[in-house]
């Protein structure tokens, strides 16, 4: 196998640090100058710093990939052709924008007979593995361990035998997962109806408590499940897990380590996302995000395009949490993108570096003065102190975090220097467009 880390200089240390070594001064700069900023608030900018720099979202891989709609898909050049070539793209992602450590895999797309050599070859890219997913929403044409349509459903068919199929693959992905070093495995179905009458809601529910109870029984000890609800898609007139409300009342019947994982795309539109996000912290359900953005629904655009002030409040809720709860408020956080029009790479640097955007600017927030605000009911203050926050120019912490782990200043800049794209494109033949393809 060619060793694509040897062949760019993507991975190249003296690389980066030449192309960081052109903006370093710049940086320091505007870097002391946030931190007077700051102080004259109270706020020391290396506590900011060094949390942006522990902080970690997961890469999913199969964002490595373009997307696509229902409509078509528009293949780029250099695309993964499996999953040792994702791993090498999330590698890049990683040693560049410093943010992304582990990835999070999907089964039976990345299907492997073997994950503990997966597992080292990821390990010599430093990375490791996040949630896993299992993927019961599309047929597996040709893989013996499919052979019944999921067409009408998996965990809450009619028939036992489906539910049966699909509960052993999620068992599966149990599997796959301790091998990799997993700790988390993450569900989500598409089962639902297309028209009025088609499902019994009440009997489908039960159905999917009864069949996510039994992947629960197969879960290691240490091990979380996670239950992702979705609005609508493929289902459009009614999905089983919906939306929270389901979602939380299902995770828990099944049991403490069962929770809820919130997707950025999966709301009715204008939903209070980050009240949800509270309301599952005071349930102890909160078990992580997919994070992304949207416009009109579940749009897979790249986290912070549309609404950045929506992801702010995200992480407005989560710092209180933080605050509250100490190192025991654990929450997993992943990208679930689509990148159908920009190189995946690029989508996912930014995107790793928009959520630590929100996450430092959250950390901004003077809790003691929003406090006062709202027990003296002083609306205006109050919205004034997240606004001071959010319109705080953070750049200078990001980029400062990344340097001090050896990544790029200007991951995307880097990135194109490289020609890390036009190397894989040499080495990978081009998928053809086919038809449509949601990820
Ligand atoms: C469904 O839209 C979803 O958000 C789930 O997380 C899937 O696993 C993922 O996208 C990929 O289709
Ligand atoms: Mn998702």
């Amino acid at each position: 196998m060619n060793d694509i880390t040897k062949s760019t200089p993507a991975f190249d240390q003296s690389f980066i640090a030449a192309q960081n070594a052109r903006l370093a001064d710049d940086l320091a700069r505007d870097y002391e100058h946030l931190g007077a900023v700051l102080r004259r608030r109270g706020i020391d900018i290396e506590t900011i710093t060094s949390a942006v720099g522990k902080f970690g979202v997961a890469a999913p891989s199969w964002a490595a990939g373009s997307g696509g709609t229902r409509f078509a898909r528009f293949p780029m050049a250099g695309e993964p052709r499996h999953i040792f070539d994702k791993m090498d793209d999330c590698a890049v992602v990683n040693r560049l924008a410093g943010a992304t450590p582990a990835v999070s895999l999907h089964f039976p797309w990345d299907e492997t007979e073997d994950p503990h050599a997966l597992r080292a070859y990821a390990a010599s890219r430093g990375l490791g593995f996040d949630a896993v997913n299992s993927n019961t929403f599309q047929d597996h044409p040709g893989n013996a361990r499919h052979p019944l349509s999921y067409k009408y459903g998996s965990l809450t068919h009619t028939d036992p035998a489906v539910r049966a199929q699909a509960v052993a693959h999620n068992v599966r992905c149990i599997e796959l997962g301790e091998a990799l070093g997993s700790k988390a495995l993450t569900v989500w179905i598409g089962d639902g109806a297309n028209f009025p009458g088609q499902q019994h809601f009440g009997k489908a529910f039960e159905r999917y408590i009864e069949s996510v109870q039994a992947v629960y029984a197969k879960l290691p000890a240490g091990w979380q499940l996670f239950l992702e609800h979705k609005m609508y898609e493929p289902a459009f007139y009614a999905t089983v897990i919906q939306d929270w409300g389901s979602s939380l009342l299902a995770a828990q019947a099944v049991g403490k380590n069962c929770k809820c994982l919130v997707d950025l795309g999966h709301h009715a539109p204008n939903v209070n996302i980050e009240m949800i996000v509270s309301r599952l912290i005071y349930a102890d359900k909160l078990a992580g995000f997919h994070f992304n953005d949207s416009k009109y629904g579940d749009d897979d655009l790249d986290a912070g395009v549309i609404d950045p002030y929506r992801l702010f409040l995200i992480f407005n809720e989560l710092v209180d949490a933080e605050r509250n709860q100490g190192a025991g408020f654990n929450p997993a956080y992943m990208l679930d993108q689509s990148h159908n029009v920009t190189d995946p790479i690029e989508s996912l640097m930014t995107s790793a570096a928009e959520v630590q955007r929100a996450y430092a600017q959250a950390m901004l927030v003077d809790r003691e003065a929003l406090a006062a605000y709202q027990t003296n009911n002083d609306p205006l203050m109050a919205s004034q102190t997240l606004k001071q926050a959010f319109v705080t120019d953070v750049q200078p912490i990001l980029a400062t975090a990344r340097l001090r782990k050896a990544a790029a200043i200007d991951p995307v800049a880097v990135y194109r220097a490289s020609g890390y794209r036009a190397a894989v494109a040499r080495l990978r033949p081009a998928k053809p467009s086919g038809g449509g393809g949601i990820v």
